[in-house]
């Protein structure tokens, strides 16, 4: 199995999720701040818009963490790190892994680019305003309502939906948008504490 990955990036999820697995893993760096990802073999051979991560298992390479997530925990946890297919459990388990990368995601994303990874004359400061606003107003407070019940995202047990939510919420922190909350700051404190956590992100 072969990680194609860059620290601080989204790619870092998967190694969190494979440092929670126990899985050997051959972890390939790709530069993408320094275009190793526009390089034609990348894009030809890994992924076809050169981003990061890509997973190349049993000689089949996959794209987007939270499929990748899912896969390695359906194939590798043996049942420990996503509810059974078929439950509404899993449904829950689906509406998170889904959230992330389709909702909150591209909103950090927008902040992140248009306040620090563009250059200055291409950022646009009312993209920022409503994406925070969304962030503030819509986002943050569904993560919030659940922790302030649950200490992770679907219950009383750790699953691979916390790696997404908690890569989310730890990105947000990195972006200055996390906003001051006890459910939410134990959590991140409850994560980020865990050994594979500070494997994946290494
Ligand atoms: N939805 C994708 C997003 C992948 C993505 O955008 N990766 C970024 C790093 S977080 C990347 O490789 N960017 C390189 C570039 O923009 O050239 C996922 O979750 O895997």
């Amino acid at each position: 199995m072969k990680l194609y990955h860059q620290p601080r990036t989204r790619s870092a999820r998967v190694r969190w999720m494979l440092a929670e697995l126990g899985v050997p893993c051959d972890v390939q760096p790709i530069d993408v701040f320094a275009g190793d990802g526009r390089k034609p073999d990348y894009q030809q051979t890994v992924h076809p818009h050169g981003f990061v991560p890509a997973l190349e298992d049993d000689g089949t390479v996959l794209i987007e963490s939270a499929a990748i997530c899912m896969y390695l925990a359906d194939r590798y946890a043996d049942g420990r790190l996503a509810p059974k297919p078929g439950t509404i459990e899993r449904g829950k388990y689906y509406e998170w892994m889904v959230y992330v990368p389709a909702t909150a995601d591209p909103c950090l994303e927008t902040i992140m680019f248009h306040t620090l990874f563009l250059p200055e004359p291409k950022r646009i400061p009312a993209l920022v305003d409503r994406a925070k606003k969304t962030w503030a107003s819509k986002i943050e407070p569904r993560f919030k309502a659940q922790l302030a019940k649950t200490p992770f995202i679907l219950g009383e047990t750790f699953t691979a939906a916390d790696v997404l939510v908690g890569g989310s919420l730890t990105w947000a922190k990195m972006a200055g948008v996390l906003g001051d909350d006890p459910a939410l700051a134990r959590y991140i404190d409850a994560l980020t504490a865990r050994p594979a956590f500070v494997e994946g992100h290494r």
